[in-house]
C-alpha cells in the first residue's frame, strides 16, 4: 500500500473513533453551525402578557448572527420560526409548515390567534429550515388573547 494511502486510512480510523468516544451531546441541532452566545427573544412581548388579537409580534436576534431569507446558505444567518401552542421542534430535522416560518426575512408579524392562552416560541432555522447547532431558541412564552 502506498505512503500516502496509509496516511488516508489512518486518518479514517482517526476520524471514526473520534464518532465513537464523543457521541452526540445532548442538544445538538442540523450541520449549520450557530455562533456562540446568540438568542433570540420576543422585542414587544412578555411573558404572561394580555393581548388584544390581532397583534403585532417583533422578533429579536442579537448581533451575533443575521437574518437571511430561506434557502440563501449565507455564512451565521438563518430566519425565525414562530412555535404557537406546540412542544418545541425536533431541532435535528426541518422545520414543519405548521408553524409560523418567517422565510423572507421579517422581523415581525401580525397574528391574529383566538380567545385564551397560547404558548408562543422563536426557534431561528437555516437556509433550509433546520435548526443550527447548537439550536438558537427563545424561552417559551405564554400570552393570554382577549
Ligand atoms: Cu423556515
Amino acid at each position: 500500500m502506498p505512503k500516502s494511502l496509509m496516511h488516508i486510512v489512518k486518518y479514517i480510523f482517526l476520524f471514526q473513533s473520534l464518532f465513537l468516544y464523543f457521541p452526540a451531546a445532548t442538544v445538538y441541532g442540523g450541520e449549520t453551525p450557530s455562533v456562540p452566545d446568540t438568542r433570540v427573544y420576543f422585542i414587544n412581548i412578555k411573558d404572561g402578557q394580555t393581548l388584544k388579537s390581532p397583534f403585532l409580534i417583533q422578533l429579536g436576534l442579537t448581533s451575533e448572527m443575521g437574518i437571511a431569507p430561506a434557502l440563501a446558505d449565507w455564512p451565521d444567518t438563518g430566519h425565525h420560526h414562530l412555535i404557537i401552542d406546540s412542544p418545541p421542534p425536533n431541532v435535528n430535522k426541518s422545520i414543519s409548515n405548521k408553524h409560523v416560518h418567517l422565510h423572507k426575512g421579517q422581523t415581525e408579524i401580525t397574528l391574529k390567534l383566538t380567545t385564551g392562552k397560547h404558548t408562543m416560541q422563536i426557534v431561528l432555522g437555516d437556509y433550509s429550515h433546520i435548526p443550527h447547532d447548537p439550536p438558537v431558541v427563545s424561552k417559551i412564552i405564554t400570552v393570554n388573547v382577549e
